[in-house]
């Protein structure tokens, strides 16, 4: 019994009701009468889990006794969007669930829509984590997912006026079903202090940190349920608290107001996530996150997930740690510390263990969103691991010196640790140095990352460098996005495309096929429905029929380039409203943006100002006679992605070639049927050879051209001397057209983009134009349209993360799925 599993719910409609009363009774203590949608919904969810429960516990067991190596993917940040669909997808249960709720008197699709989702992440970086992990749990394969819980996940984004402002998310306050607290298997995580050296009983010469004080991390379990096959994987994220001590300490002292004051402060390193995507402000409470979810990691790994006595020289037999981007890269001094300090292990011997235990990610080209930690920072909150990261570098150093004998230079630029403008460490540099690989995110991206970033690494090391392009899960984002064109597909090949998504291809014969065609379109138009009702309901925002839905969803940042998009709605209107063009000359259009702006970034949020204006502006203009409508509904995530992504026609990724490191939103607008208008970019250059140039609209520069340009000296303000219809529209916003005559609104994202400009938008702008010019055309001929939108379906099956996870399976962790 003390092995033995639960058993499951009867997989029935009978059994489905008996277990949701008994849950709406015990668990939320109400009568199916008298229940809120919310006790409702709780009582769902904990439902579902009980299906799911003894293939956890069974889970659990059979990868302990197996004693295999599992990967444990560190990352900050993890964007799960709502849990139950995916829950009742894993289980099967939609249709028993839909079911057995109307016996109840209820709908099912209500229940849903009460999950508030758990925003933990920022953007492509955390969906990237979330996507990884379902399909590792699908695949069979042992993960621990490892990162924090914090208490208030991406801010709610709201417009006052057209600007947006940021509302904390609350998506704990109406209860937290999918997670599993547990307050006894608490770890205590230091800081402060200094060092000391000390020699031990064998004569030898110690160091030890005595830290100046310290919190818990309370882990919080959450299941990561594989499709359809039995496994249930762990995601494990880390509460901050404080200690006992640390209570007891103050509360003694006397002075109680201060004591709970310092509760607080120990709470506060789980409290909130950075709303920063991309440029990190290096922040000691951000320090404080990175370094306390990874120390709970790795001691829990050590001490719960092997069994007593592991010899810890053979460590990367059990785990390989895999560093998503820079912010989980302490782990590295961590690990040297535990090994070293508190093992006894010669420095040799460790970091051996060390390197063999890590792999790093990196998901960016930015100079500027690379991380880099003040050493001052970094040696008050970590004084031992500061001194362990210098050892790391004098000894790579020497190895650099060796194989380079006199080029000085090049020891310095390899160096982790950076002079100015103050002295500080460059995770990057740790992390490759650590890595037993390296790894960028789309094959372009991984090239650069070799030749522009780290090139002195990839010439000292170029086996440790390769690439795995991104990917999504097929699970979310077709079968439970966009379930009628799962019904479409499964009917025509069968429905083992949801776990081996290349099979997809064999829809290729039907892209001509007049019929499948026709269904296809219909579904696309149920699609736009279903996404006009929630935007109706959700923005009061009313999306016209029979229009092109041109679709822009991403972070706002200047190098994604919305405002590119923004000019050529502008350059539309602006050439109805001065007759250039009769408005019925428009391909009727509708543009919806979704995009969050970092709170202290200013450019960005003036750019959504601007979006939200000019909709108002043309949106209200009868002049277009409703051709061109503009649609921004706030607070874009991944729920509203999975609406409207398989509403969407056109899928806008349009960054500066050599600046969007992948993307993955482009990926799920291709599996969905949008067709793409894109640069030479990231993974837009692995879809456009998968789908073929006459199926996606490609523009601008490539990398080598900006580069070159950027060489040359990139002088914006010429494009808008010589180029008329870029001119008129920039003019039209200067001359306070989307302001009520204020001139000076707009005048910073003006001035920006005509006098520096840095990522060379009006460069591409002909060219961007000239493309949608091609887009219209194309979307004239409705057959010609539909037929490369299947295209893209049954082409892009390789942007399935399972394929991404084979590939770092092979790659990088030499792991093995089990059975
Ligand atoms: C505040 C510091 C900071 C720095 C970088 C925060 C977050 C980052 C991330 C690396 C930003 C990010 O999410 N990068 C995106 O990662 C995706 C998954 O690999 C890629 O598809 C996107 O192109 C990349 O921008």
């Amino acid at each position: 019994l003390a092995t033995a599993p639960v058993s499951s719910p009867a997989h029935s409609v009978d059994g489905f009701v008996r277990e949701f009363l008994h849950e709406l009774n015990t668990n939320q203590g109400v009568t199916l009468s008298l229940s809120s949608v919310n006790d409702q919904y709780l009582a769902l969810a904990s439902t579902v889990k009980n299906y799911l429960m003894a293939r956890w516990l069974e889970t659990n067991r059979k990868t302990r006794d197996a004693k295999v190596k599992a990967v444990g993917y560190l990352s900050a940040e993890y964007l799960l969007g709502r849990q139950l669909g995916n829950a009742l997808l894993a289980t099967d249960l939609g249709e028993i669930a839909h079911k057995g709720l109307e016996l109840c008197g209820l709908d099912l699709a209500t229940l849903r829509s009460q999950e508030v989702e758990p925003g933990l992440g920022n953007g492509g970086l955390g969906r990237l984590a979330a996507c990884f992990i379902d399909s590792l749990a699908t695949m069979d394969v042992p993960c621990i997912g490892y990162g924090i819980r914090y208490e208030y996940g991406i801010f709610r984004q709201t417009f006052v006026d057209g600007r947006q402002v940021e509302q904390p998310d609350t998506w704990l306050s109406l209860g937290s079903p999918w997670e599993f607290p547990h307050p006894e298997a608490s770890v205590q995580v230091d800081f402060g202090g200094h060092t000391e050296k000390y020699t031990d009983d064998d004569g030898r010469e110690r160091t030890r940190w005595v830290p100046a004080w310290n919190v818990l991390g309370v882990p919080y379990n959450y299941m990561v349920p594989g499709y359809l096959n039995g496994r249930v994987n762990t995601l494990r994220l880390w509460s901050a608290q404080a200690t006992k001590a640390f209570d007891l300490g103050i509360f003694n002292a006397g002075d109680y107001a201060q004591a709970v004051r310092a509760q607080t402060f120990a709470e506060n390193i789980s409290k909130v996530l950075y709303p920063e995507d991309s440029t990190p402000q290096g922040k000691e409470l951000r320090l404080q996150q990175q370094y306390f979810f990874v120390a709970c990691s790795l001691r829990d790994f050590i001490n719960n997930e092997l069994e007593e006595g592991f010899d810890l020289h053979n460590l990367s037999d059990r785990i390989i740690f895999q560093l998503n981007d820079t912010h989980p890269v302490i782990a590295v001094p961590e690990l040297m510390r535990i090994l070293v300090d508190e093992q006894g292990f010669e420095w040799d011997e460790a970091w051996e263990v060390t390197k063999s235990c890590f792999a790093y990610t990196c998901h960016t080209l930015l100079p500027e969103a690379l991380e880099v930690w003040s050493t001052e920072l970094l040696g008050r909150l970590l004084p031992r691991h500061l001194e362990i990261i210098f050892q790391i570098n004098d000894e790579f150093l020497a190895e650099v010196r060796a194989t380079y004998p006199g080029d000085e230079i090049r020891a310095r630029r390899m160096s982790m640790i950076a002079e100015h403008p103050e002295r500080g460490v460059r995770m990057a540099y740790l992390a490759t140095v650590a890595g037993t690989k390296v790894n960028g995110v789309a094959a372009l991206h991984s090239q650069l990352l070799r030749d522009k970033v780290l090139p002195d690494f990839s010439q000292l090391w170029p086996e440790k460098f390769t690439n795995v392009t991104n990917g999504v899960t097929p699970r979310r984002f077709v079968k439970m996005a966009n379930p009628h064109l799962s019904d479409l597909i499964s009917d025509t090949i069968g429905n083992g495309w949801v776990t081996d998504l290349e099979r997809l291809r064999e829809l290729e014969p039907y892209a001509d096929d007049p019929e499948f065609q026709d269904k296809f379109r219909e579904i696309k138009a149920w699609n736009k429905r279903r996404l006009t009702s929630l935007l109706e309901a959700r923005d009061g925002i009313v999306l016209p029929d029979g229009h092109l839905l041109d679709v822009m969803v991403k972070r706002l940042h200047e190098y994604k380039r919305q405002s590119l998009k923004l000019l050529h709605i502008i350059s539309l209107y602006e050439q109805v409203v001065s007759g250039k063009i009769a408005a019925s000359d428009l391909t009727p259009r509708t543009v919806v943006f979704g995009a969050k702006a970092a709170p202290g970034y200013k450019m960005a949020k003036d750019t959504i100002h601007l979006i939200n204006k000019v909709a108002e502006k043309v949106n209200n203009d009868p002049v277009l006679e409703g051709r061109l409508k503009v649609a921004f509904p706030a607070n874009y995530n991944v729920t509203l992605a999975e609406k409207l992504i398989p509403a969407a026609d056109l899928s806008e990724q349009i960054s500066l070639a050599g600046m969007e490191a992948s993307g993955t939103g482009n990926m799920k607008f291709a599996l969905n049927g949008a067709l793409t208008i894109g640069t030479d970019d990231g993974a837009n250059v692995e879809i456009r050879e998968l789908v073929g140039d006459k199926h996606f609209f490609l523009f601008g520069m490539d990398e080598p051209a900006v580069a070159e340009l950027g060489a040359k000296g990139y002088n914006p303000i010429t494009y808008y001397e010589s180029q008329p219809q870029l001119r008129a529209a920039l003019d039209m916003v200067m001359n306070g057209a989307f302001s009520d005559g204020d001139q000076d609104m707009f005048g910073s994202v003006v001035h920006n983009l005509l006098h520096q400009d840095r990522f060379m938008a009006l460069a591409d702008f002909e060219s961007y134009v000239a493309a949608q010019a091609k887009v219209e055309e194309k979307y004239a001929d409705q057959a010609a349209w539909t037929r490369s939108s299947i295209l893209n379906v049954a082409r892009t099956g390789f942007f399935s993360s399972d394929r991404s996870m084979r590939d770092y399976i092979q790659r990088i962790w030499h792991t093995q799925p089990m059975i």
